[in-house]
């Protein structure tokens, strides 16, 4: 059981929760890359590992910190090489049903990783396994889980949220939050939770 499991962290799953075998996951890269990948979990393990201790703060008044690891989207980024036009990236996840957009300015964060453990465990399937974005620094929607595709493109879109009236930037605002970790409520200052 992880860490995530063990606090009783929600578990938001808008599109329910696609069935994903490891041997057949394939992350697709499209849109404004030199050449489009279809990268296997093997091709995902051999890219450089790396961790990051950062919160997942939820726009519902929650927000989680843990270890995550996998690949730092900065090191992602370098190894796709994507067009200069690029602005934005897509992630949508297996089966279609949830997509949310970033502007690549907002990714480019050292803690935005594509995250595949937490605290050292393999991420279970109800927190996105086998692997899912995890950005610190805007609210959790956009950090879809069950990434099937990352396309990068020239301009912000809709998403699941997003087209259910929640901000297509989704900068965290000020107000409180549940600490999961403490179970404390608290008061946070907008932007990335940092301080506790
Ligand atoms: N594919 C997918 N990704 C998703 C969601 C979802 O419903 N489906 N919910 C989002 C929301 S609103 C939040 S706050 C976080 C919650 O992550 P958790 O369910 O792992 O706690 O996942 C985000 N990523
Ligand atoms: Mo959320």
């Amino acid at each position: 059981m992880s860490i995530l499991s063990r606090l009783r962290t929600p578990v938001f799953k808008a599109e329910g929760m696609p069935h994903i075998e490891l041997d057949t996951y394939r992350l697709e890269v499209t849109g404004l890359v030199a050449t489009p990948l279809s990268l296997s979990w093997q091709d995902l393990m051999a890219l450089p590992y790396s961790t990051a201790n950062a919160r997942l703060t939820s726009v519902s008044g929650w927000s989680v910190r843990a270890e995550w690891g996998g690949i730092l989207w900065r090191d992602f980024l370098e190894f796709i090489s994507p067009a200069v036009a690029t602005s934005h990236a897509t992630f949508t996840s297996v089966g279609g049903g949830y997509s949310t957009t970033v502007a690549l300015k907002d990714l480019d964060t050292p803690r935005v990783i594509l995250a595949y453990e937490v605290n050292k465990e393999p991420l279970e399937r109800e927190y996105g396994g086998p692997l899912r974005m995890v950005i610190p620094n805007l609210w959790g929607y956009k950090s879809c889980k069950w990434l099937a595709s990352v396309e990068l493109t020239d301009r912000m879109k809709g998403g699941y949220w997003e087209d259910r009236g929640y901000p297509r930037e989704a900068a965290i605002e000020p107000g409180t939050t549940l600490d999961v970790n403490t179970g404390e409520r608290r008061p946070i200052a907008g932007g990335e939770v940092m301080d506790f």
